[in-house]
């Protein structure tokens, strides 16, 4: 029998990856994706399959989760073996902005879900896995981080993620439904949104090298980090779901590095040394010397970052670490990339559109270059 899977957040960086990998797993894949005013399946469009063509695994319906009577639709209809609910508005500072909707799709939007499994009979069928976040520890207790950490949210994000853990466990525990939380630390790669920190470097860094852009604005460099590949990361959602016993795991790599690393990192791979001045708001980051030619716009003494305080967070999660050793000694779960490694992948693949954008202006057909704002 084909197993069916049920991913909301289909079309984000996570879901495209976990999309690919089930399908690979021979999975009759089912997405929901948002009604949008312009196309917004940009990293599934590649598996897309044409229905008028051949009789596709891989199917989008449109859904929101905010929308209890459509969801539970959907459900009914495709009668899932597993959900992953990996929809959310995922970024924390916006949360700050938004924190009413955040709580909304973040943090009722599980319930939603749960409670469809329930109405519909399905809590002996449908497996159920939570996108839980290292974003619940805040301001950490212990380092590193595990399993029984104690919670302290910082933002109405990790707030809203706190009532979406506990309602897993507690259905769990309430109805036995097969229901279990991912506690994942930061992970990225070449399809990570542009307005989280690690891609908006190596795709501004990429941008300036190539005379697209002049200068990247950041917030605060000093954050600590425990950042991961997601190729990785969904690869241990799925095993998640495939053992005896509903249990919640923390997904990690066990290094940490800051912000400021990753700049210092992704300019190597441009070519580029930096040198950082002065400090706070004011502090800078000048180019040092430029080796081979992938900076061509770029020369010695520019400055290409500086702080604007937008970007600094009303309450900050200054550091996180993960251990992740339940998972390894459970699951047998190890990451394969190291952050050093994905921030290569990242920038090679952010260069190569960047070259793109250089050589069309190059031919006078200049794209507009979107500036990152987050
Ligand atoms: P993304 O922001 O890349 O993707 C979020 C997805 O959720 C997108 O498909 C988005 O749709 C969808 N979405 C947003 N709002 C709604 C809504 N109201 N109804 C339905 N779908 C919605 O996030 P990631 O892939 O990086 O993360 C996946 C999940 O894992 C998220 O829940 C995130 O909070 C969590 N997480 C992520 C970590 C990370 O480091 N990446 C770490 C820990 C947890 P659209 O494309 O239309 O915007
Ligand atoms: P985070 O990711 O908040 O950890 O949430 P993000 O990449 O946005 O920030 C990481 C750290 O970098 C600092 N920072 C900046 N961040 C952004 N976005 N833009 C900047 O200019 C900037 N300058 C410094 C931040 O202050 C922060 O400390 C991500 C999301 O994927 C969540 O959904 C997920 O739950 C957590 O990771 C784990």
């Amino acid at each position: 029998m084909t197993k069916k899977a049920l991913i909301t957040g289909v079309t984000g960086q996570d879901g495209s990856y976990l999309a690919e990998f089930l399908l690979q797993k021979g999975y009759e894949v089912h997405g929901i994706k948002r009604r949008a005013s312009s196309f917004n399946t940009q990293r599934v469009d590649h598996i897309f399959q044409d229905p008028h063509e051949e009789k596709p695994s891989f199917h989008l319906h449109y859904g929101d989760l905010t929308d209890s009577s459509n969801l539970t639709r959907i459900i009914a209809e495709v009668q899932p073996d597993e959900i992953y609910n990996l929809g959310a508005q995922s970024h924390v500072a916006v949360s700050f902005e938004a924190p009413e909707y955040t709580a909304d799709v973040d943090a009722i939007g599980a319930l939603r879900l749960l409670e469809a499994i329930r109405f519909l009979g399905l809590e002996r069928k449908t497996r159920y896995y939570q996108a839980s976040t290292s974003e619940l520890y805040g301001l950490v207790r212990e380092t590193p981080q595990t399993e029984a950490t104690p919670f302290y949210p910082r933002s109405p994000y990790a707030v809203a993620k706190l009532y979406a853990y506990w309602i897993t466990v507690n259905y769990r525990e309430a109805y036995g439904i097969f229901a279990c939380n991912g506690i994942l630390f930061n992970h990225e790669s070449p399809r990570r949104g542009e307005t989280f920190v690690t891609r908006k470097i190596t795709r501004a860094m990429a941008n300036i090298a190539q005379g697209l852009e002049k200068c990247v604005y950041m917030g605060n460099l000093d954050a600590l980090r425990d950042w991961g590949h997601a190729r990785d990361y969904v690869r241990m959602q799925w095993l998640m779901l495939q053992v005896d016993e509903p249990e919640d795991f923390v997904i990690a790599t066990g290094q940490q590095h800051s912000v400021r690393d990753f700049l210092v990192w992704t300019a190597a791979e441009l070519g580029i040394s930096l040198e950082f001045r002065g400090t706070g708001v004011d502090e800078v980051a000048v180019v040092a010397a430029i080796e081979g030619d992938m900076a061509p716009a770029l020369k010695p003494g520019d400055v290409i970052m500086r702080i604007d305080p937008k970007y600094l967070r009303p309450a900050e999660v200054q550091t996180l670490l993960g251990d992740a050793r339940k998972a390894r000694e459970k699951l047998g779960w190890q990451p394969e990339t190291t952050a050093r490694q994905m921030c290569a992948e990242m920038v090679e693949a952010d260069l190569q559109i960047a070259r793109r954008h250089a050589l069309l202006k190059t031919h006078g057909l200049e794209l507009p270059v979107v500036l990152e704002d987050g």
